[in-house]
C-alpha cells in the first residue's frame, strides 16, 4: 500500500511530460493533444500541487495578443478551481527552426536578440502567475562539429544573457530567480554547460551569482555517467540547488526520461533520503517542488499516461518510507558507526589548529601506527546491503 500523494508533498509536472505525444526521430505521436486545462485537472485529482510550462507548451508559438490572453486566462481559471500553484516557468528555445543553432548562443546575432525578447516577455509572464523560479534548460546551445562554435565567445554570449535577464528581475523587482539545467547532449552533439559541475563553475563568473542556481536533471547527470545524488550533495553544499527535474534513465544512452526510481532504483532511494533527510548535520535538506520531468512512454495510450504520472509520485513517497525506515533501523545506527559515516562531520584539524601545530603532532605521523590504521575495515558492503534490504521490503 503506497502513500497517497497530497498537496503537502509538493509534487509538480512539467505540461510537456503528461502532454507529451510521444513523437520521436523515428515515429509518429501515438497519442492525441492535451488540453492544458485537462492537465491541471487530472494533476490535481491525482495528488500534484503544482503544474509547470514552457511559454509554447501553453500559447502556441506565434499566437497573436489576443489568442495569447485568452490561453492564459484559461490556464489561470484552471488554476484558481484546482488549487494548483506555478512554482517554475521556462522558455522554450529549441523547438522552431529558428533556434536550430541555439537562442542565447547562436552564432546569429538576430537569433540571439530575438531569443532574449522571447525570454523576456515570458519572465513577465512567470511573475505574474507567481513562479519563484525560471528554468533555463539551453538543450540548442551547442554545436556537433568543434570547428563551427567558438565556445569561449558562445560562453561570453550566454553570460551576457544571463546577466542581462537577471538585471530585468532586478529592475522589475521580481521575487524570481534563474535555474540552469545542464544535459551533455541532445538535442545538440554536444551542449554546453553539459553538467552540474560545468554550470557551477560558469554561474561563479556572472554579475548576480546570487540569482542564479541549478536545475539538475536525472537522467542527464546519468547520461554523462555521473552520480546524481552526490551532484545534487554539491548543489546544496553551495547553495544553489534552486529546482530539480525528477526522472529514471538507464545508464549512458539516449535521454529515456523514464518514470523516477524506472533507472537506478538504488540512487533514487539515495536522493530522496538526501532530499528528504538532508546531510549528517540535517541541516542540508531540500524543501522546494518535487518536480517530475518525464515522457510517459511512447508505448502508453491516455491511461497509461496518468498512471505513469501517478507512478512517479507513488515512487517517491515509497522511497521516503523506506528512507524513513533506513534512519531509524538500529542496526543501521550500528552500521553507519562502524563505518565512520558521521565521523566525516569532524573537522581534521582541532579547534585554533594550524599547520604548526599539526606539524608539532607527533601522534598525527611519527607516532601513527600506519599498518594497524590501513588495516582496518570500513563495513560499506554491509551497511549498502542494509539499505538493500530496506529498499526491497526485507526490513
Ligand atoms: C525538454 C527537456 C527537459 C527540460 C525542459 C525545460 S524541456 O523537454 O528534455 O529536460 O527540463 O526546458
Ligand atoms: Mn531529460
Ligand atoms: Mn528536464
Amino acid at each position: 500500500m503506497a502513500p497517497r500523494p497530497a498537496p503537502a508533498d509538493k509534487f509538480s509536472f512539467g505540461l510537456w511530460t503528461v502532454g507529451w505525444q510521444a513523437r520521436d526521430p523515428f515515429g509518429d505521436a501515438t497519442r492525441p493533444e492535451l488540453d492544458p486545462v485537462e492537465a491541471v485537472h487530472r494533476l490535481a485529482e491525482l495528488g500534484a500541487y503544482g503544474v509547470t510550462f514552457h511559454d509554447d507548451d501553453l500559447v502556441p508559438f506565434g499566437a497573436d495578443a489576443t489568442a495569447r490572453d485568452g490561453h492564459i486566462a484559461r490556464f489561470r481559471k484552471a488554476l484558481d478551481e484546482t488549487g494548483l500553484v506555478t512554482p517554475m516557468v521556462t522558455t522554450n528555445l529549441f523547438t522552431h527552426p529558428i533556434f536550430k543553432d541555439g537562442g542565447f548562443t547562436s552564432n546569429d546575432r538576430q537569433v540571439r536578440r530575438y531569443a532574449l525578447r522571447k525570454v523576456l516577455r515570458n519572465v513577465d509572464l512567470a511573475a505574474e502567475l507567481g513562479a519563484r523560479t525560471f528554468v533555463m534548460w539551453g538543450g540548442r546551445e551547442g554545436a556537433e562539429y568543434d570547428v563551427a562554435k567558438d565556445v569561449q565567445a558562445a560562453l561570453d554570449r550566454y553570460r551576457e544573457a544571463v546577466d542581462l535577464l537577471c538585471q530585468y528581475v532586478v529592475d522589475r523587482g521580481y521575487d524570481l530567480r534563474f535555474a540552469i539545467e545542464p544535459k551533455p547532449n541532445e538535442p545538440r552533439g554536444d551542449i554546453l554547460l553539459p553538467t552540474i559541475g560545468h554550470a557551477l563553475a560558469f554561474i561563479s563568473t556572472l554579475e548576480h551569482p546570487e540569482l542564479v542556481g541549478l536545475n539538475p536533471e536525472v537522467g542527464h547527470e546519468q547520461m554523462a555517467g555521473l552520480n546524481y545524488a552526490h551532484g545534487i550533495a554539491q548543489a546544496l553544499w553551495q547553495g544553489k540547488l534552486f529546482h530539480l527535474d525528477l526522472n529514471g534513465q538507464r545508464g549512458i544512452k539516449y535521454d529515456q526520461d523514464l518514470v523516477f526510481g524506472h533507472g537506478d532504483l538504488l540512487n533514487a532511494f539515495a536522493l530522496v533520503d538526501l532530499l528528504e533527510h538532508g546531510g549528517p548535520d540535517g541541516g542540508l535538506g531540500y524543501d522546494g517542488p518535487r518536480h517530475f520531468d518525464y515522457k510517459p512512454s511512447r508505448t502508453e495510450d491516455i491511461a497509461g499516461v496518468w498512471a505513469s504520472a501517478e507512478a512517479n509520485m507513488r515512487t517517491y513517497l515509497l522511497l521516503k518510507e523506506r528512507a524513513a525506515a533506513f534512519r531509524a533501523d538500529p542496526e543501521v545506527a550500528e552500521a553507519l558507526a562502524a563505518s565512520r559515516v558521521a565521523e566525516l562531520a569532524t573537522p581534521t584539524l582541532n579547534p585554533g589548529e594550524g599547520h604548526a601545530e599539526l606539524l608539532a603532532d607527533r601522534s598525527a605521523f611519527e607516532e601513527l601506527d600506519v599498518e594497524a590504521v590501513a588495516a582496518r575495515g570500513y563495513g560499506f558492503v554491509r551497511l549498502n546491503q542494509l539499505a538493500v534490504e530496506h529498499v526491497l521490503g526485507a526490513r
